[in-house]
């Protein structure tokens, strides 16, 4: 009786440990763990955190259906609600002091700091309920198409850690790894993170004031440019589009665009960078002009259609707010 009852309970510790230590001490986390100690990060903790770490299919599956598959006629319903803008106005009204300075220190107008805020995480609602460390870990070991990506950004979440005093196993966020109001990956908090309201601490997680600050910088850093705006439709678009919702690289001239029949670019725009972006729309197709602005924006996430759909909360938030 009792070598049964203690073959079970070791049976059961066994499947549990089988479960939960996906990544302990492999070769790869092995190796990582001599990388992380040559900058310096205790190797036994590494080693001890890895343990931790679970393989997640549902972070894999989440990567294989990005909504950014989508066409503009479907995307753009999810992001561009009433709801959101709403959300926006309250998220203005109780850091207005916080936006305000943003826009001053960084030049980028409070309505764009917002609707990345608003598209991201709706305010810091949906700031993500993943195990960072298990999101970066499944897809460095187990997602080939993107592992040294990941692999990368697992290790930046180690140094990131030690430098914030952050406990790696305890962070929350996307299935991409990305963390708090404005989803930055750990490269990115560690770049680009600024502490905003000078407490010492960069927290992009539990404090608004310094993500709203670090949504900025981000992109300012990333060449944001105050002078002039994003996007503005155009007619006649077709002929510069050679892909439909394809990146953009804003490296042409209006009059090279003028030439091809593109018809309504803006005239404070002539002396700019341009290009044009076709949207499959719910009306039809549609072409826009951009500016390098919604560059700098793709930098933040590299979908055409998620800048867009940032630029346009920004206009509807603009409007609402009276700005
Ligand atoms: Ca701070």
């Amino acid at each position: 009786m009792k070598r049964i009852r203690t073959g079970i309970v070791v049976g059961s510790v066994m499947c549990a440990s089988m479960a939960f230590a996906n990544y302990d001490r492999t070769d790869a986390v092995l190796a990582m763990a001599d990388r992380l100690e040559a900058q310096g990060v205790d190797r036994a903790f590494v080693l001890d955190v890895m343990a931790q770490a679970n393989k997640l299919d549902s972070v894999l599956n989440a990567m294989r259906r990005p909504a950014e598959r989508k066409a503009w006629r479907d995307y753009r319903p999810i992001f561009l609600k009433p709801e959101r803008v709403e959300a926006a106005k309250g998220f203005y009204a109780t850091h207005r002091e916080t936006l305000e300075r943003a826009e001053s220190t960084y030049g980028v107008s409070i309505p764009v700091i917002l609707a990345i805020i608003g598209v991201e995480t709706y305010y810091g609602r949906n700031k993500g309920s993943f195990r960072v460390v298990d999101a970066l870990a499944t897809l460095a070991f187990d997602y080939p198409p993107r592992s040294a990506f990941f692999l990368r950004e697992l290790e930046q979440l180690f140094l990131l850690s030690r430098e914030e005093t952050l406990d790696p196993v305890a962070l929350k966020g996307s299935y991409a790894g990305a963390m708090g109001f404005g989803q930055f990956i750990p490269s990115s908090y560690r770049a680009y993170a600024v502490d905003f309201d000078k407490d010492g601490s960069r927290d992009l997680i539990g404090n608004p004031v310094d993500a709203i600050g670090s949504v900025a910088n981000y992109l300012a850093v990333h060449g944001w440019d105050a002078a002039y705006g994003i996007a503005a439709p155009v007619q006649n678009g077709a002929p510069a589009v050679e892909k439909m919702e394809a990146a953009v690289k804003v490296e042409r001239s209006s009059a090279a665009l003028a030439a091809l029949g593109v018809q309504g670019i803006p005239a404070e725009w002539a002396a700019l960078p341009l290009d044009v972006l076709g949207l499959q729309g719910a009306a039809g197709d549609e072409y826009w002009v951009v500016t390098k602005n919604l560059y700098v924006i793709t930098r933040y996430n590299r979908s055409p259609l998620y800048a867009m759909a940032v630029t346009q909360l920004a206009a509807e938030i603009e409007n609402a707010l009276g700005l």
